[in-house]
């Protein structure tokens, strides 16, 4: 039988970049096709070319303007390229013309994250909820991916005939509908179980810190700083690339008292997946249980990269993403990153109030992770 998967077409390594919009020499514009190169990359995609067009509004079927489909069409033929990855969110009916027109792969902005997010997830329930996310996506899209699929000569060659493809295209409705709800129950299992879980340790006084931040902020490096001088534990995996952390983890530290060694105070860290500008609105809701750890921690910690010139943006990005899975109350520690490669108009931590703090910190050479790891305990540990 054939598995869901399979609807998901085979890609080739290079691509092209798209995006359009109104203003395309803006900050904005700019840095989200340097983020969607980022995002292909990370994907393993090699971009070999860029298409922007300044639009008013978009064109309903192709969003971007016919002239400027010819001229990607050509670009990809002549360069043997099978991807074409827009910047912008495609609606089905867009994807459906694209990829007939240019004769290709067509991703959007979510199509890609969702993507690296099902190359990068390992443990059940990460796997779990990006699937639920694919599915979801996959839902409106099936006529268009199916179409990818029979291009490349796959199992999808049946959409000669119209009629079969449509029954077929109910079929595979019909049985994504039913593993979403099966992927819903085994969800709210995992999410008892972590229920109980948190119980223990709540019963147990002990405290929970969430790294959270933009991705490549340098969230896991950090927490290898930490576990090198207050852990025992496995490092976790830290790489320069997006989304290089999708499942959580968490790592036992402890704090030894100043003036009595012989005793400590003992804090739980978590390392979870990071926030980027456009996060598709489905898969924030399908790790939503994950990102739950930060609203029920007891400190967050907001990891910047200090160094990334859209640093402002990403703080902002990071807050609203906090409020929308309900962790705006929680206090927050926000740590200017990567010191160490910046030069800031200021290198003072800022004590702006009794719950706003911000520490510049080095995660690579450990500069500021004393005084960081003082806030944390002036909050955690009292
Ligand atoms: N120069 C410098 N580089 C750093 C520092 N902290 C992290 N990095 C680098 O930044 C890159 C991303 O670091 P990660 O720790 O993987 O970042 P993350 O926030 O966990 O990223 P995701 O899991 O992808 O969301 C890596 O190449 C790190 O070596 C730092 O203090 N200084
Ligand atoms: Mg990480």
């Amino acid at each position: 039988m054939k598995e869901i998967s399979d609807i998901i077409p085979e890609k080739s390594i290079k691509c092209v970049l798209a995006g359009a919009g109104e203003n395309v020499a803006s900050y904005g514009f700019q840095n989200g096709m340097q983020e969607l190169d980022g995002l292909a990359r990370a994907c393993e995609y090699e971009p070999a070319g860029v298409f922007v067009q300044r639009i008013n509004r978009p064109n309903p079927a192709t969003f971007i303007g016919s002239g400027k489909v010819i001229e990607i069409a050509e670009f990809i033929k002549d360069n043997g390229i099978g991807t074409v990855i827009f910047n912008n969110a495609l609606s089905p009916l867009q994807i459906s013309r694209l990829s007939d027109l240019l004769d290709c792969q067509v991703l959007d902005r979510t199509g890609i994250i969702l993507e690296i997010f099902d190359r990068r997830a390992k443990t059940s329930e990460a796997r779990m909820q990006v699937e639920y996310a694919r599915l979801q996506y996959m839902l409106p899209r099936l006529e268009g991916m199916r179409k990818n699929l029979s291009r490349q000569g796959g199992t999808g060659g049946s959409m000669s005939n119209k009629g079969v493809g449509e029954k077929q295209i109910e079929l595979d409705k019909r049985r994504i509908g039913k593993r979403m709800a099966v992927l819903r129950k085994r969800l709210s299992e995992v999410e008892k179980n972590r229920l109980v879980m948190r119980g223990r340790r709540v019963k147990n006084g002990i405290k929970t810190v969430a790294l959270v931040g933009y991705t490549n902020a340098g969230k896991s490096t950090l927490l290898n700083t930490l576990i090198t001088r207050y852990g025992n534990g496995d490092k976790v995996y830290a790489e320069d690339k997006l989304f290089a952390t999708l499942d959580t983890t968490v790592r036992n530290l402890r704090f030894q008292d100043k003036d009595d060694p012989g005793k400590y105070a003992e804090v739980l860290v978590s390392d979870t997946v990071g926030f980027i500008n456009d996060i598709p609105h489905d898969l924030i809701k399908a790790f939503r249980s994950t990102l739950e750890e930060a609203a029920l921690a007891d400190l967050i910690i907001n990891v910047v990269d200090a160094s990334d010139e859209h640093h402002d943006m990403h703080i902002e990005v990071t807050k609203q993403t906090l409020t929308e899975i309900g962790a705006g109350a929680v206090p927050v520690i926000t740590v200017m990153n990567k010191c160490d490669i910046t030069v800031l108009d200021t290198d003072r931590d800022i004590v702006t109030g009794e719950k706003d703090r911000t520490v510049f910190v080095s995660a690579r050479t450990g500069e500021g992770i004393d005084r960081l790891t003082d806030l944390i305990k002036a909050e955690v540990c009292s």
